[in-house]
């Protein structure tokens, strides 16, 4: 848990900002938790980061044009310390391992819990904004993975038919339910080009409820389901070539320079094919882009030890992972995992 001061703190520190600029992590946790933050204080400028290594300098020219008096850094899991040096009033939530850095006021749940509560910063981001919109902490926190106790009790008072009863693990609840297409929908939206993105984001900070995008029934709803539709045409392409063998390494790959939907495509595909280890990748510029997952073998710890000593890099959660390794090394590290899965 994040201690109730810290909440406080957090609350009180977007709410007062004059110029807030917040970045945030390019999934449905990252945009939810955004979208909280954003109903505290419409003055802030919302910045979405595509993971590729940490946030750093590279962003440096951002902050410079839009002048912050506070910035906001939301489910992101890497910041670079040169980066962090150059800003001033730099509040992190996150709930990956925790950090070390300076010059930064730093909010993480594994902290406290000795690395038990890795609960989504959108569950998190709905303590700061005084538990306003459970609908926006549901469907960031089922993007995820998690149902937290308590968020769900809220949120079934208000949507029962979003989350139906019976349902009970995170995978039923993406996979087979209302909120969980509109975490679908949410993923989608980020995809393809920035200005494109930022359009469905600045679509979402005027949308009040969910049924105005499931039965697309204002202006703001039908915007964001043709936006996920067209990403979700090539998602469903793809998925259609995906082929199950034997194995129990389940590996796809695809080529692709654009937009990354292996993410979304492992989660769905280790749902359906809970006892393989999975690999989906994108192969861009002399790279595999991949996803991994497993329900059963420790991912991150597999992760680390097959790429080392090659050219890559990689990380993210128990069992779910992402990572880049150059096309020269591929082989070595597809060799690499499959050892310590035998
Ligand atoms: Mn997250």
């Amino acid at each position: 848990m994040i201690p109730d001061e810290q909440i406080l703190e957090l609350r009180k520190a977007i709410t007062e900002s004059a110029r807030p600029l917040i970045f945030f992590d390019d999934d449905p946790d990252g945009l939810c938790s955004f979208l909280q933050f954003y109903s505290l204080n419409n003055e802030a400028r919302g910045i979405i980061f595509k993971r590729a290594g940490p946030l750093d300098s590279f962003f440096l020219q951002k902050v410079k044009e839009f002048e912050p008096d506070n910035i906001f850094i939301l489910d992101v899991a890497e910041v670079s310390q040169e980066f962090l040096d150059q800003l001033h009033n730099v509040h992190w939530l996150d709930h990956h391992k925790p950090s070390k850095l300076k010059n930064v006021k730093y909010y993480n749940p594994m902290i406290k819990s000795r690395g038990k509560d890795n609960k989504p910063v959108s569950y998190f981001a709905y303590q700061v904004a005084a538990k306003k919109d459970p609908w926006l902490a549901m469907v960031g926190c089922v993007g995820d993975w998690h149902i937290p106790k308590d968020l769900v009790k809220d949120f079934r008072k208000e949507y029962p038919d979003l989350l139906p009863k019976e349902i009970k693990r995170p995978q039923d609840a993406l996979f087979s339910t209302k909120v969980g297409e509109i975490s679908k929908i949410f993923s989608f939206i980020l995809k393809g080009d920035n200005a494109e993105a930022m359009a469905c984001v600045k679509t979402l900070t005027r949308i009040k409820d969910p049924y105005e995008i499931l039965d697309h029934s204002t202006s703001q709803g039908k915007f964001i389901w043709k936006n996920f539709m067209r990403h979700n045409k090539i998602y469903e392409d793809i998925k259609s070539r995906v082929k199950v063998s034997e194995d129990k390494i389940l590996l796809f790959s695809y080529q692709d320079n654009r937009t990354s939907l292996t993410s979304e495509l492992s989660n769905e595909i280790l749902y359906l094919n809970p006892e393989k280890f999975i690999i989906i990748c994108r192969v861009s510029n002399g790279n595999y882009k991949c996803s991994l997952r497993s329900s059963k073998y420790k991912v991150r710890e597999i992760l680390q030890k097959a790429l080392v000593g090659l050219e890559g890099f990689g990380g993210g959660h128990m069992h779910a992972c992402g990572c880049q390794v150059s096309e020269k090394d591929w082989e070595q590290f597809l060799k690499n995992i499959r050892e310590q899965l035998d």
